[in-house]
């Protein structure tokens, strides 16, 4: 529950001996009831002091006249002020006593003891920063690298609630282009409009899509990228991950089948790792272990981050090689045409007029497969699969600086990614000529999860698990 009345105060440096320590007041009484513990020797009152103004004096206990602490007073007055409320930080002694002591004191004197996070709820709640802003805050505190501090400060300044209230902003203007539609039934979208109005999401839809995946490069980094090796069998998928670690790591036979298991070994391409599986080929079988075998390579597909999907020049594209394909579709994914040495290039053109014909790649979330040529047998592509393999994990660097919106926090991630989802069923019921109001609804939908990064939309209950992360006082 919010208070917004209460005078909040606590102690806002770590526990423990320090040089200095601070307590810090918020709210509309944080002048008043300080001065009820303050006692400058000049006879000094701190409302009369100008805001943005230190004052020396003493913590004294008022009830017995005591000296608690030597202090320096700083008045802040609202608005320009953390919570955009008065603020008074008292700097104390580093003891824990002293500051206790002048905890204690001003808790008696009317005000409360501040919840953790609540200083910077304030803040949001008054306005004065967003709610990816108040995040950021968390980041910074818990930054353990330069490049983690360096993205918290970034989201801090307001970054990334730019970009969102940018995404917002045309996602409002196609709903009450679509809205002036339902007002005005007679006049029916037009063929062409309708193009525009599709053209408009798709491209709305590939910017949130790729900041929803910047989200996975920090991971990438740190917890590597896990990547499935698939394919239908004999196709080379442990030939091929035998020549991308250099070494006789999986049995390669002629016989389809050969591999029955996951297996897993590490790849470092340019300080990127990869934790590489090579999985058993995907095809119908009787076979029981088989039956197992091809289980376990599409839960691997599912699980991993990105996709290798291996096809054989040699050998006809046919539906299997399809059903790989599709079944990449939903990740990353990298094509690889395997045996290039026993084929000419001109004749691999077939394979690719098939992904043409036969997959409709366009309407994945990943628009364009990298494809590449190799022989697993004789290593060659290899250094070109590697390049692509990074160039689909990493886009940093890429986009202009300005551009370069990185998110961190996965709260932001699921709700990006939510508004893909809805903008993506906006853009299927206008396809289907569904009535404007189910567009009108998704896109609204969508800019409700956009709203969600920012706090324009939020629940009681987002917030208090946000601000529960911070330690009191902040
Ligand atoms: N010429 C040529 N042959 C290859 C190449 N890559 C693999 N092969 C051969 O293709 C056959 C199958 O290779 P594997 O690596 O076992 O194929 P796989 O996809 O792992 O097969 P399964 O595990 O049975 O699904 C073997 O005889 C390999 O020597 C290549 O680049 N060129
Ligand atoms: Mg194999």
């Amino acid at each position: 529950m919010n208070h917004p009345e209460d005078t909040i105060v606590a102690i806002s440096t770590p526990i423990g001996e320090g040089g200095i320590g601070i307590v810090r007041l918020s709210g509309k009484d944080a002048i008043p009831i300080a001065d009820k513990v303050f006692f400058s020797p000049k006879g000094r009152k701190l409302r009369d002091a100008k805001s943005h103004s230190v004052v020396y004096g003493f913590v004294i206990d008022p009830a017995k006249n005591e000296r608690i602490d030597e202090v320096i007073a700083t008045i802040m007055k609202a608005p320009k002020t953390y919570t955009r409320e008065d603020v008074v930080e008292i700097n104390c002694h580093g003891g824990m006593l002293a500051l206790r002591t002048t905890l204690q004191l001003l808790l008696r004197e009317g005000a409360r003891l501040a919840e953790p996070g609540e200083f910077t709820k304030r803040a949001f709640l008054n306005g004065r920063i967003d709610l990816s802003q108040a995040e950021a805050v968390i980041d910074v505190i818990r930054a353990k690298t330069e490049q983690a501090e360096r993205l918290a400060l970034r989201q801090l300044e307001g970054r990334l609630s730019a970009k969102i209230t940018d995404m917002r902003d045309k996602v409002t203007e196609l709903c009450m282009h679509i809205e002036a539609y339902i007002d005005f039934p007679e006049d029916e979208i037009e063929v062409i409009e309708k193009g525009d109005l599709l053209d408009s999401m798709r491209s709305i839809g590939s910017e949130l899509l790729s900041i929803s995946k910047r989200y996975d490069e920090g991971r990438f980094f740190r917890e590597g990228v896990s990547t499935a090796i698939v394919g239908k069998p004999n196709v080379g998928k442990s030939s091929l991950l035998n020549s991308l670690l250099q070494k006789d790591r999986a049995i390669v036979t002629e016989m389809p089948g050969t591999t029955r298991d996951v297996i897993e070994d590490y790849l470092n391409i340019n300080g990127l790792p990869l934790r590489i599986m090579d999985t058993a080929g995907i095809r119908e079988t009787h076979d029981l272990a088989e039956i197992e075998g091809v289980r376990r390579s599409l839960k691997a597909i599912e699980g991993a981050d990105i996709v290798l999907a291996v096809l054989d020049a040699s050998r006809p594209f046919d539906d299997a090689d399809k059903e790989v394909i599709e079944k990449a579709k939903e990740k990353r994914a990298v094509i690889v045409i395997n045996k290039s040495d026993i084929v000419k290039i001109r004749d691999t053109s077939h394979i690719f007029e098939n992904i043409r014909r036969k997959v409709d790649i366009n309407m994945g979330c990943v628009p364009n497969f990298p494809i590449v040529r190799v022989s697993a047998l004789k290593g060659d592509g290899i250094d070109d699969l590697k390049d692509a393999i990074y160039s689909l994990c990493i886009t940093a660097g890429k986009a202009s600086d300005a551009e370069d919106i990185i998110i961190t926090n996965l709260r932001h991630r699921q709700s990006i990614d939510r508004a893909l989802k809805s903008l993506k069923d906006a853009e299927d019921a206008l396809k289907r000529n569904e009535p404007l109001e189910v567009v009108a609804f998704f896109l609204r939908e969508s800019l409700d999860s956009l709203g969600e990064i920012i706090g324009a939309v939020t629940t009681e209950d987002i917030l208090n698990k946000i601000f529960s992360e911070f330690c009191i006082g902040k």
